[in-house]
């Protein structure tokens, strides 16, 4: 029995081609542009990490299944998706606890200034009778917000009840079962927390929303922690708000236009920056090539593809 021929998109980790080498006729071109119309016609799936648009959903007219690396899926054209009937599916819960072990390491090397504090001691700069300064911030007695609690800002919640922070969050539905105080709207709840951490999706409705506005209700001791979106933060007003002195600190791991980084942020002491990391260990990694894998192995064994995104057909 011929095998189907499965499309390989994007620098995808080793495990995901490992695995399904066993099930399917792979197609690794170097570009899309490499792939000719006949090989085009014979693809049925496609394991991808990256973007997937429109244009590349017109190349392979056969194509009923796409399978996702990563949580957040805003870099694949789901509407055309929907369209020709292509199932997409993503990495939800695997990388859960990483992501938000990463946020709370942030967030305490953002309010501790912990990597400052060690690139001072390999400086050079402990000697007898020199400290480090004490750090302007502390966790304790934060009222912390999330803006978004869905498989991810639970777990940074409930991470963070060990600290004895107060925990309000905001999302467009309230959340039944939780005891956190809702806020109905970005705003409030920036006007009632010092601290926010960020982890909702990449959506027309989040672009830019962390604006002016909502940085200077943080206010001046406010401290801004970002594991979500990049997209979701508008750079120019925190570099300016930063500047001021009208927000205290941030902690980002994601930015607008990755893998740049502002100028700017990269010049201030009161910011932490990181490479979007915040899945990046190996076993974690591992565990998601593994679902991206299993989602295409799934959908042809049985027909059913195992974390299908809502946009798209269930099945
Ligand atoms: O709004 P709701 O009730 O659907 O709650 C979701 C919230 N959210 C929003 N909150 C306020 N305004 C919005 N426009 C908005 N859009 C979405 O974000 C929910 O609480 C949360 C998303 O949760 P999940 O879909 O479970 O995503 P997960 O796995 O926690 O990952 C979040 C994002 C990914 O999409 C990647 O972009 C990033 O983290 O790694």
């Amino acid at each position: 029995m011929t095998k189907p021929a499965i499309i390989a998109v994007g620098k995808l980790h080793d495990r995901v081609i490992e695995r399904l080498e066993d099930h399917f006729e792979m197609l690794r071109p170097a570009s899309l542009d490499d792939v000719s119309p006949n090989d085009a016609s014979r693809v049925e799936g496609a394991a991808v990490s990256g973007g997937f648009n429109a244009a590349a959903f017109q190349r392979f007219p056969n194509l009923k299944i796409l399978s996702s690396f990563g949580v957040g899926y805003d870099a694949i054209d789901v509407k055309t998706a929907a369209e020709k009937g292509v199932v997409v599916t993503n990495t939800p819960d695997v990388l859960n606890d990483e992501v938000a072990d990463t946020a709370i390491g942030l967030l305490l090397n953002t309010i501790r200034e912990l990597p400052r504090a060690e690139a001072w001691l390999r400086d050079g700069h402990w000697k007898p009778g020199a400290s480090y300064p004490l750090t302007r911030f502390s966790l304790k007695g934060r009222h912390v917000g999330l803006f978004g609690l869905g498989r991810i800002g639970e777990e940074i919640a409930a991470r963070l009840e060990p600290f004895k922070v107060k925990i309000s969050y905001h999302t467009r539905h309230r959340k039944d079962g939780v005891a956190y105080d809702y806020y109905a709207s970005l705003k409030a709840l920036a006007e009632a927390v010092d601290t926010l951490i960020a982890i909702v999706p990449k959506t027309e409705q989040t672009h830019k929303v962390i604006n002016a506005e909502i940085l200077s209700a943080l206010g001046k001791d406010g401290i801004l922690i970002n594991v979500g979106r990049g997209w979701s933060v508008d750079e120019d007003a925190l570099v300016a708000a930063l500047g001021a002195g009208q927000l205290g600190a941030a902690g980002l791991d994601v930015f607008y236009n990755e893998p740049e980084v502002p100028q700017a942020l990269l010049s201030m002491s009161n910011v932490v920056l990181l490479p979007h990391v915040a899945s990046a260990s190996m076993p974690t990694r591992r565990a998601m090539a593994d679902l991206v894998a299993d989602n295409l192995i799934s959908w042809f064994k049985n027909g059913k593809a195992i974390t299908p995104v809502p946009e798209t057909p269930q099945r």
